[in-house]
């Protein structure tokens, strides 16, 4: 039996986030009567500008880009069939991942994660991959396709093979490389976000990619460096800024492999789940959440006080071996 009563409180919580969100942009809260969709018109999200890129670490991309960094791939309209088109490449990077360690990352488009490719669900999503790479590998998507679309198959280096499969269901998906051993490929960087809208959208959020990694740096089946979105410390040497009062929605991932489960922690605050980004109400609120690798969920929070908090796995070595950083709010008035 449903508790009616629990989902009345679950309703006007989510009321409430949207008439935040409303009175922020400046919008009379008699707008909660317009769709989602038109409510995402509205755009009162606020989002504090980004830190300068920081070039004290030789990298190919700019982690503080890769959090709101969503590839829609390029629109085209096919048949009456709405199209996306996305071109990924995997190559060999070399990355910085400390002032004393370097790393040969294999990759899509040079950055660890890969792009965080974003369809609505319904659209027919064609990834065309070009191999780039010294090795074979592939792309593996999770959701719903035909078997031949599910990318187990290897692609040998220099060759190219598109994948054509209907974004469903609505979601957060990982796609990564399938070729064995899987846990060295995975290891090296081949992983990244496959986000499928809802038709009717989310509220409009600050929205953020949060994917958590690890290097096994000595090839010996255990990891000696995690990450929040491939560059250890990153975040908590540079806090993401965010404002205060500003509904955050973070899209979190967990590819670590070789630690059996992780979880995913954020200070002073809780947060509302929902569980592979399937449903629009959310099924829980904890501040604490157990992900094993390939497990994904949307967190929602907003936090009421300015300053700086931490978030990580509370698994703490993982958290001291990289997994770590802040989120810095900002005063809405400021
Ligand atoms: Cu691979």
């Amino acid at each position: 039996m449903p508790d009616l009563f629990q989902l009345d409180l679950k309703l006007k919580t989510r009321r409430q986030f949207i008439q935040w969100g409303l009175l922020a942009g400046g919008i009379s809260a008699a707008a909660l009567k317009f769709s989602t969709r038109q409510v995402q018109a509205a755009d009162p999200v606020r989002i504090p500008p980004l830190p300068k890129t920081d070039n004290t670490l030789d990298l190919t991309f700019d982690p503080m880009s890769v959090l709101r960094d969503f590839n829609y791939g390029t629109l085209k309209e096919e048949d009456g069939q709405t199209v996306r088109e996305f071109e990924v490449f995997a190559h060999s990077t070399t990355l910085q991942l400390n002032s004393a360690i370097t790393f040969i990352s294999w990759n899509l488009n040079d950055r660890v994660p890969g792009p965080t490719l974003r369809a609505t669900e319904g659209d027919l999503v064609r990834i065309i991959f070009h191999n780039e790479d010294g090795h074979s590998h592939s792309l593996h998507f999770h959701g719903t396709h035909p078997v031949e679309m599910d990318g187990v198959k290897s692609v040998r280096r220099g060759k190219t093979t598109v994948y054509e499969f209907e974004a469903e269901p609505y979601g957060v998906h990982p796609y990564h490389c399938h070729v064995a051993p899987v846990t060295r490929h995975i290891g090296k960087g081949l992983y990244g976000l496959f986000i499928v809208d809802p038709p009717e959208g989310r509220p409009a959020a600050d929205e953020m990619v949060m994917v958590m990694g690890a290097y096994d740096l000595e090839s010996d089946g255990t990891n000696e460096l995690y990450a929040f979105n491939g560059i250890p410390n990153y975040y908590r040497d540079r806090p993401i800024p965010i404002y205060q009062n500003q509904l955050i929605r973070l899209y979190v991932l967990n590819m670590i492999e070789f630690d059996p489960a992780i979880t995913f922690h954020i200070h002073a605050n809780m947060f509302e789940v929902y569980r592979t980004g399937r449903s629009l109400e959310p099924s829980e609120e904890s501040d604490v959440i157990t992900m094993g690798t390939a497990e994904r969920h949307i967190l929602e929070f907003t936090y009421k006080y300015p300053g700086k908090y931490m978030f990580h796995p509370h698994q703490d070595y993982i958290a001291e071996h990289g997994c770590l950083g802040f989120f810095d709010v900002i005063p809405e008035d400021a």
